[in-house]
């Protein structure tokens, strides 16, 4: 068989029989994009998510992360499609979940698919090795992404496909066989349109590039410190942010035909922010079983809470509420602290 054979057996299995939205291969360079990289490291865009200034080696050069690579196998999953680009809009008292992770757990849904796939080719090709990421590896998904034909890089830097928009993740498996990559990256159609940059709540956007720590996503998910109430404006975000992809042209409202697999179904795109206020650890966990809403720790999801309430002006039971919360020696520094600066803020 042919490298390109075994590149479009590959290919079809992926959509065919592993349900992935898109694939394509990736061959393994060292990045384009090293000094923009280490750039943004050197400004310390990445706040406190260290772990992505380790590993450079195999980060910029990708080749390194699997011994003798040749190539990347990367995939997509739809989350939500173009025509699930409006939501139903906040009532009062409502925060807001990004649609990655209002139903299963991305990871987990991706990874035994990638691992099917892979135990498939290895009966196959019982000399190749194989390894799949998740975001679970140092690895430049969007660039791989890019390379292999999935979509080009906006300028809010996620991967879009020309006809099913952003609203996709990703999955890379990596092997050591030959494979055909895809012959050229799918080309820039940004264009003179600056609708995100214009549209971030928190100015995190410049072109391709991302202030992790101006962004709410990085804000509500990631930073586990205070944040001062009136830093940001959360624009009613409790979990993640989507403005940057519901603005961009590319996610307006179209049927493409295009399907989400059962597993993205979505459990719940908002919480009410009294009820997260009142949650347990249990409560809590019950909340994000089998979701992607790992990350965001109880003292987390109260700090978001407090601070959703206090820029929507808190009055009423809500005051009550905090000033309870602000009050309770059982409630970590965090999250204490949180409520006396909203209380401050709002005159309470
Ligand atoms: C850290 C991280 C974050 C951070 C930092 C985000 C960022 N923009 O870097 C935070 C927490 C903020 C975040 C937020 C989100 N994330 Co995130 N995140 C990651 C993670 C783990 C690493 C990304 C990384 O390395 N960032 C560092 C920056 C510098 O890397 P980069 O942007 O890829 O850098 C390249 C380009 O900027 C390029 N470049 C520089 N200049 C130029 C110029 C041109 C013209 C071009 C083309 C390129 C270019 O050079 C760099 C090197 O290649 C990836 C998974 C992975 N391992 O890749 C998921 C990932 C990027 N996240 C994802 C998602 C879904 C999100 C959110 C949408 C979630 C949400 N709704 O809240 C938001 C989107 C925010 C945004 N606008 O980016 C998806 C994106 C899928 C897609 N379609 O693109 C990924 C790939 C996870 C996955 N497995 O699917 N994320
Ligand atoms: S996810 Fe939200 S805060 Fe982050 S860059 Fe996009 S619009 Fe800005
Ligand atoms: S909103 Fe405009 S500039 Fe931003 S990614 Fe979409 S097309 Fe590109």
């Amino acid at each position: 068989m042919t490298a390109s054979d075994t590149t479009r057996q590959i290919l079809d299995s992926a959509v065919s029989r592993h349900d992935f939205a898109l694939a394509g291969i990736a061959s393994l360079e060292p990045s384009d994009y090293s000094d923009a990289f280490r750039d943004w490291l050197a400004r310390g865009k990445h706040g406190e998510m260290g772990y992505l200034a380790n590993n450079l080696d195999v980060r910029l050069d990708p080749a390194n992360l699997l011994e003798g690579a040749k190539s990347a196998v990367v995939v997509a999953d739809l989350y939500a499609t173009r025509a699930d680009n409006t939501d139903e809009p906040l009532g009062a008292g409502e925060g807001r979940i990004a649609r990655y992770a209002r139903g299963r757990d991305y990871h987990t849904v991706i990874k035994k698919r990638l691992h099917a796939l892979a135990d498939g080719l290895a009966e196959e090709f019982p000399e190749a090795s194989f390894r799949a990421c998740v975001d679970t590896a140092p690895v430049l998904e969007r660039e791989l992404a890019m390379r292999a034909g999935l979509g080009w890089t906006g300028k809010h830097t996620l991967t879009i496909h020309p006809r099913e928009g952003s609203y996709f993740l990703l999955g890379v498996l990596f092997t050591s066989l030959e494979l055909e990559p895809n012959p050229a990256p799918e080309t820039d159609h940004c264009g003179t349109c600056n609708r995100c940059i214009e549209a971030c709540p928190t100015d995190a956007i410049t072109p391709y590039s991302v202030d992790a720590t101006r962004c709410l996503s990085y804000l509500t998910i990631e930073h586990r410190g205070p944040i001062e109430p009136d830093a940001y404006d959360f624009a009613g975000w409790i979990y993640g942010c989507d403005i940057c992809q519901e603005v961009c042209p590319h996610n307006s409202e179209r049927a493409t035909g295009a399907t989400v697999p059962p597993a993205y179904e979505p459990r719940r795109d908002r919480f009410d922010l009294l009820e997260v206020l009142g949650w347990t650890e249990e409560n809590r966990r019950e909340a994000f079983t089998t979701s992607a809403m790992k990350r965001a720790t109880l003292a987390m999801m109260k700090r978001n809470a407090l601070i959703l309430l206090g820029q929507a002006g808190i009055e009423g039971e809500a005051l009550e509420r905090v000033r309870a919360v602000a009050a309770d020696e059982a409630e970590p520094e965090l999250v204490r602290a949180t409520a006396r600066e909203v209380l401050s803020l709002g005159g309470g």
